[in-house]
Order: C-alpha cells, then structure tokens, then sequence
C-alpha cells in the first residue's frame, strides 16, 4: 500500500515521538513507522535521568502533566570515592538549574498518547526496511507491516531508529567518519521494589568497582553495578547483587534497603560517533547516529536537543522555503553532541575500576575527586556538563 506525509519518521523512541509533537505543533504532518508493538516500547526499561533542558520541552508540548507530578526533582549528586562521599549542589552551582528522574519508559508513555491524541499516525509493528531516493526530491520509506509491503512518500525522512535502525547504514559511507570506544566493562543494572537508601543519586568508586544508587520512585530503586564484559546474569543471584551493592555503596551510617529485585540486566558499554549526521533528505537523531556511555545520564537528552534543533530546521524549510538551518542541522547538533561524548567518557572514567587500587590510573581518579573537593570552579564544570548546559 502507498501513504503520504510530510515527513516520515522512522522510529518511536524519545527522538522519534518528540519530533513528531513539534512539527505537529507547526502544523507539519509526519507519520512514525516503529518496529516493535506499542506495549514493548512503553514497557523497555533504560534511562531515568531529564536534564531541565528536557523537562522544560516537554513542559512546552504540553506532556510534562505526569511528569511534574510524579517526577523527582534533585538538586544535588553526591559522588563518593574510596568510601568518602561528597555532594555536589548543582542548583547553587548553576544558578538553580536541576535535573528529574522519572523513567524513561513513562516518558514514552506520555509522549505517545500525546500523539496519538493529536491525531499522528504511529504505525507499530512495522518494520523499515529501506529508504529509497533520499539525494532526490520525494524519498520513500518502504516498510514491512503484518506481512505486508508498504511504501511512506514524503518531503523528508528524519532516521530516528536508534543504534541498530536502517537509517545510519543508508547514509553513504564516504560521507561520515565513525569513531567507536567500547570499555573493558559492563553495567549489570536493577529495579527493585525497595524504597530508595537516598534522597539523591549516589555515584561511587570503590577497589570493588563502580555503583550507582538512582531511584524511580518513593518505593523503586534503580541501582547498577560494573561488571566485566563476559559476564553473565547467571553469575548474579539477588543475594549476591544486593551484598555486592551494599560493600560498594558502604559509607559510614549508610544502611542499603533491599527488596524484591523484578527487572535485571547487563549492558555493554560504548561510545559511538559519526561526524555528518545527514545527506540529502535523510536526517538522523539519537541513538541512530551517536551512543554515549550511560555514566552522564545523557542519551535520552541528547535525542531530545537533536530534535528539538531538527524540527526547527524542517519547520523553516516548510513554512519560509529557506534550507539554511537544514543544511546546517549537524554541524550544529555536533558540537551539542562532542561536548556530551566527553562529559560521559570523562565520568565513565572517573568512576569505573581501571585498573589496580594504588596504580597511576587510580591516582589520577583520586586526584580529580580531591580538586572536587577543593574547587568550586572544578565542582562547577562538573555540575553544569551533568544538568547540561543550557544552550548549546
Ligand atoms: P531508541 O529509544 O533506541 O528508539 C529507536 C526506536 O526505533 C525503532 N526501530 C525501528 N523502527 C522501524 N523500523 C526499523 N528498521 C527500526 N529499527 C529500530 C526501535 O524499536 C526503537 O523503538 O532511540 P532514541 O529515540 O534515539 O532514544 C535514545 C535513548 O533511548 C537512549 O539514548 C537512552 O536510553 C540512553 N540511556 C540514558 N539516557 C539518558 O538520557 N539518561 C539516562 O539516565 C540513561 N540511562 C540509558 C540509560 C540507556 C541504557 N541502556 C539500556 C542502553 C541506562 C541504560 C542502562
Ligand atoms: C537511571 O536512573 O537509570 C540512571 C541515572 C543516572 C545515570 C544513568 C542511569 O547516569
């Protein structure tokens, strides 16, 4: 079957629907193609943490309701290191500025109503499978759906199908260089129903290895921990998990509150780049054209301020016929995105086991949580890059 839009969107993670609400509000019609079923993507467990920047859009599209409501604002992050934790007050540091947890999955809850309230079409179960002609006028997205084929003519294809989609592999190879780092470790993360040990996040670093307590809600914990690349869930039993995450988090006075552990996972970690992220008609966000290690709590962000700088680009094309900031997209969206990459490979660094307690890389971690302490301009770069900054 053949269908039109202005432009199709491959892909129903945060880049995809949040891109779609903003042209909708300029009055641009697109059609969302997404592989999985609506109740998979609404339930796929992964990040917690909104950067103001993202709450404030979503506040703006008007599908922050839930949001506000049920999420958590921090104004602080404490770091520890060697069993000493400090706090970082990013409000003060930053002139108020804040982060919310509130997961991701709820987001794409929220966004996908929103969405369907105002009438764009999302087509679940329906898998892209090429996308013809985008260095001409008309490309076609050509999609597999209940056996059949169907082909999406429109203005423009916005790839925003994540790591594995098609869109990156559509893009001609001698147009982009990619960059990859993938680290010598993994993180094996939880929910479980146990009320939160903390009022803010908790990052650490102990001769055990990297933790991190975060929280979903008053009653849910999110707690992870590094583990090595082979290994296996298997090895993890949630007597073993939690008493791991109790050494590593311990503090003087710091009880671990357990519970019933109903979600568990090991994820690999990566960096990833590709320096153009269009040709022609073809524009990626997210997941699609860059990963980033999950330390800074920046992937979800970051495929937010893509779109948001995507649909301000399409929406001139459309309404004034001026292609400037289209043309400009990746540049600009690279800068935003190269600043991101360090910031996580910097935190991923700072906190993960390297190598042995006592080793020059050991002391070079030291050494920065030390100036943390000593510096409130160190702790300021720190605070600004994990809220994240405020236009870039
Ligand atoms: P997504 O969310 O991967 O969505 C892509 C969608 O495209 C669909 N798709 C296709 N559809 C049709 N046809 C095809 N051929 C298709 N191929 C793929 C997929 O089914 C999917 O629905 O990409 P998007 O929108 O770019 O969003 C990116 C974020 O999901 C990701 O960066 C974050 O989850 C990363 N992340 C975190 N980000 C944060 O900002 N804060 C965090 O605290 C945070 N913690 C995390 C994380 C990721 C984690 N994992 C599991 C990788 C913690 C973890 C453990
Ligand atoms: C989470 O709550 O899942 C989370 C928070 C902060 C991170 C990564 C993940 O850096």
């Amino acid at each position: 079957m053949k269908h039109k839009t202005q432009v199709g969107i491959i892909g129903a993670g945060p880049a995809g629907l949040t891109l779609a609400l903003l042209l909708e509000r300029a009055g641009i019609g697109s059609v969302i193609i997404e592989n999985r079923s609506r109740d998979y993507v609404e339930s796929r467990v992964r990040a917690g943490l909104l950067e103001q920047n993202t709450v404030n859009l979503f506040d703006e599209l008007g599908v922050a309701g839930r949001l506000n409501k049920e999420g958590l604002q921090h104004k602080g992050v404490y770091f520890s290191f060697d069993y000493e934790r400090q706090r970082i007050p990013f409000d003060e540091l930053t002139g108020g500025r804040c982060i919310t947890i509130y997961g991701q999955q709820e987001v794409i809850k929220d966004l996908i109503k929103a969405n369907l309230e105002k009438g764009t079409q999302i087509e679940f179960e329906a898998s892209a499978t090429s996308i013809e002609g985008i260095d001409g006028t008309t490309p076609i997205i050509h999609y597999q759906q209940n056996g059949e084929q169907h082909s999406l003519e429109c203005a423009y294809v916005a790839g925003c199908d994540g790591f594995h989609g098609i869109s990156r592999k559509t893009l001609p190879k001698s147009t982009y260089r990619e960059y990859v780092k993938e680290y010598p470790f993994s993180w094996l993360g939880i929910l479980a129903y146990a009320p939160p040990s903390t009022d803010e996040l908790i990052y650490c670093y102990t001769e055990r290895g990297f933790s991190l307590h975060s929280l979903r809600s008053e009653s849910v914990s999110r707690l992870y921990l590094q583990v090595t690349n082979d290994d296996s869930l298997d090895n993890w039993s949630d007597d073993r998990i939690w008493d791991e995450l109790s050494r590593r988090l311990h503090t003087e006075g710091f009880v671990l509150n357990t519970g019933e552990i109903f979600e568990k996972a090991i994820t690999p970690m990566r960096s990833f780049m590709i320096d153009n992220m269009q040709y022609g008609r073809l524009f990626l966000a997210g997941d699609a054209a860059h990963i980033v290690p999950p330390t800074g709590g920046k992937g979800l962000n970051l495929a937010v301020a893509d779109v948001r700088w995507l649909a301000v680009a399409l929406i001139a094309s459309f309404q004034t016929n001026n292609d400037d900031k289209l043309q400009a997209y990746s540049t600009n969206a690279l800068r935003r995105i190269w600043r991101a990459q360090d910031f996580s490979n910097f935190m991923t660094g700072l906190f993960h086991k390297q190598q042995e307690q006592g080793s020059f890389e050991y002391h070079l971690q030291k050494a920065k949580f030390d100036y943390i302490r000593q510096s409130r301009a160190y702790a300021t770069t720190i605070a600004e890059n994990y809220v994240g900054l405020k236009e870039i």
